[in-house]
């Protein structure tokens, strides 16, 4: 599917460039494109679909909703697409991105199997020269990110890999073929969302699952199961209000899930807490979480939640030294809450089996496995579940400068820094689709994608139309942010353990909490500053080196 242009040493010219045609990179082709712009986008992948494309592990689902984790802007495309399932499979997920693709004509503005090696912003033109693996240059006005927050694998430095025979999978890179397992004796590290949603795929295929768990984690079950037509029916009905309704949630999403208790935790008995909490675990879904409005900030009442949720674990494995490696003891929720389908019970199955690492890590690789606490495990194959570098990862690998040089790798070296989200200082003309200082992963993050593109393109739109050359955010304006998203998170209890939220998964990244928590009230923040002519940004007119710069690229 690769469409590149020979390889010339003049530059290809268009307004914007797009890095990433997973959602957030497709719908912004479409949206841009439709505003009349020239657009080219890229992507390391051979199609569309992003984490979707990448992500084929056994077991991979979305853990959103079917009905809101989908694309609210074009009704005719939510009206025809049926999902089948509450919780769509991967390839479900993939086939949709797909049919997008197709339906709004958007492969042939993509270049697919090519990356984004480096993108250097030219202050004379102010445009972005863009240099990609294809060896194609590429100058455009805007350069925009929409690289994906859970795009860079993280494989931890273990002794000896290169000396294990066995094979070595990772699950963002699962191979295209699928894996046979059957007969065969895995190791799966990691149990995070990917661990959780494998595990129990993976117990039933393989001889034997060795699980290597060094944080036991809180999952949900997610009572996936076909849609009702009914229900959809009903969506459908009115679709716009549903999605109006979702983007009024915390998370963008889940407005069709049962409301959150109206009393404390605290102030209700144990039998009422344990039958609004029952209620929920249930339902299904990630509802549990929401079970009271305090269980993010209070640790009291996120106790009750934590204890809840322990007991059912102590439920479902019979046996009870297992139940206890399996039970979380961190704060619930403060690492991402994973939903499953069958994750206990597989610990219940006599091929399967778990190892605690927490206080004795994976030594070393042998030849013929995994040696941990003086033990060799003898395994086939080793599956690393151990998620990615999130939010920065995928942008950072890019050789991105900006004003004087810069390279966002150093202006970012303590931390990433934007305003809202969207730009950052030293960097003109540069966007970032969801990713840190936004609400991004803590959302429905195709709400906060739709969001950050409709922002995006009525800027370009009020740029072009204003014969605006440039925009930056202001130091002091994202200096603010940065310690608005920071204080917003010290009131919860997302800082109190090791997450990737917080990079604390990455050795040597810098420990900020990235994420920005509340979408209603980040969409109207983005919406007022829109309104107030760009506020916090800076606006360049174009100057005559720019008007220089277009002549030149119309001959
Ligand atoms: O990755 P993770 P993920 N030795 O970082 C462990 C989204 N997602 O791919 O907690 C041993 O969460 C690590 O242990 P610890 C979702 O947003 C969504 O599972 O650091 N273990 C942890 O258990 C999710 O949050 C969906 O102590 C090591 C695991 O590896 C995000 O992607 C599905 C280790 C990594 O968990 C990432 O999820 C899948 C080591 N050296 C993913 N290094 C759905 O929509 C790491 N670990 C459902």
């Amino acid at each position: 599917m690769n469409n590149s242009p020979r390889s010339s040493s003049a530059p290809v010219q268009v307004d914007v460039a797009i890095a990433g045609a997973g959602f957030a990179g497709m719908y912004a082709l479409y949206s841009l494109r439709e505003r009349g712009f020239s657009v080219q986008a890229f992507e390391r992948g051979s199609d569309v679909g992003g984490v979707w494309y990448w992500n084929r592990y056994p077991g991979a689902r979305c853990d959103i909703d079917s009905m809101e984790y989908s694309y609210g802007f074009s009704e005719a495309l939510q009206q025809e697409w049926n999902w089948t399932e509450r919780f769509a499979s991967q390839p479900e997920i993939l086939h949709y991105a797909q049919h997008v693709a197709e339906r709004f004509d958007l492969r042939k503005d993509i270049r697919f199997d090519t990356e984004v090696v480096s993108a250097t912003f030219d202050e004379h033109s102010a445009r972005w020269d863009i240099l990609t693996s294809d060896g194609v240059r590429t100058n455009a006005q805007f350069f925009i990110l929409a690289v994906g927050c859970l795009s860079n694998a993280n494989i931890p430095s273990i002794a000896d890999m290169d000396k294990f025979e066995g094979k070595i999978y990772h699950t963002g890179r699962w191979p295209h073929e699928g894996v046979d397992l059957a007969g065969q004796r895995v190791g799966l590290i990691g149990t995070g969302s990917s661990g959780v949603q494998a595990v129990p795929e993976i117990g039933r295929q393989a001889a034997e699952l060795t699980v290597f768990q060094r944080t036991a984690t809180y999952t949900v079950p997610a009572r996936n199961g076909p849609l009702d037509p009914e229900y959809t029916s009903r969506i459908k009905a009115d679709y716009a209000a549903f999605r109006k309704r979702n983007r009024q949630m915390i998370g963008g999403a889940g407005s069709d899930r049962m409301k959150p208790e109206k009393t404390a935790a605290v102030t209700l008995t144990q039998e009422e807490r344990e039958r609004a909490f029952l209620a929920r675990w249930q339902a299904g879904g990630m509802g549990l979480q929401s079970t009271f409005p305090e269980l993010r900030s209070d640790t009291e009442a996120n106790h009750f939640l934590a204890d809840f949720m322990r007991r059912q674990i102590r439920r479902v494995v019979t046996d009870p030294e297992r139940a206890e490696t399996l039970t979380p003891k961190h704060v619930a929720g403060c690492k991402r809450m994973c939903l499953d389908s069958g994750y206990y019970e597989a610990f219940n199955r006599p091929n399967v089996q778990v190892v605690d690492v927490s206080r004795s890590p994976i030594e070393a690789f042998t030849q013929k496995g995994l040696l941990v606490g003086g033990k060799t495990y003898a395994l086939d194959c080793v599956v690393f579940a151990t998620g990615y570098d999130a939010m920065t990862g995928a942008m950072l690998a890019i050789d991105i400068r900006g004003r004087d040089g810069i390279l966002l790798r150093d202006a970012w070296a303590a931390g990433p820094r934007t305003y809202l989200g969207l730009g950052t200082a030293g960097f003109p003309n540069l966007f970032v689709i969801a990713g840190p200082g936004s609400p991004s992963v803590l959302a429905n993050v195709i709400v906060a994608i739709e969001q950050h593109v409709e922002w995006l393109a009525e800027c370009i739109e009020y740029m072009r139309d204003r014969r605006i050359g440039s925009i930056e955010a202001n130091l002091a304006a994202q200096d603010a942010w940065v310690e608005h998203v920071n204080a917003v998170a010290a009131n919860t209890l997302y800082t109190q353990c090791n997450s990737w939220y917080l990079g604390a998964n990455i050795p040597g990244k810098a420990r900020v909490f990235m994420p920005l928590i509340g979408f209603p009230a980040y969409a109207a923040k983005c919406a007022e500053i829109a309104a107030q002519n760009y506020q916090g940004f800076l606006l360049t007119p174009l100057t005559n080196a720019i008007h220089q710069a277009e002549e030149l690229a119309a001959k």
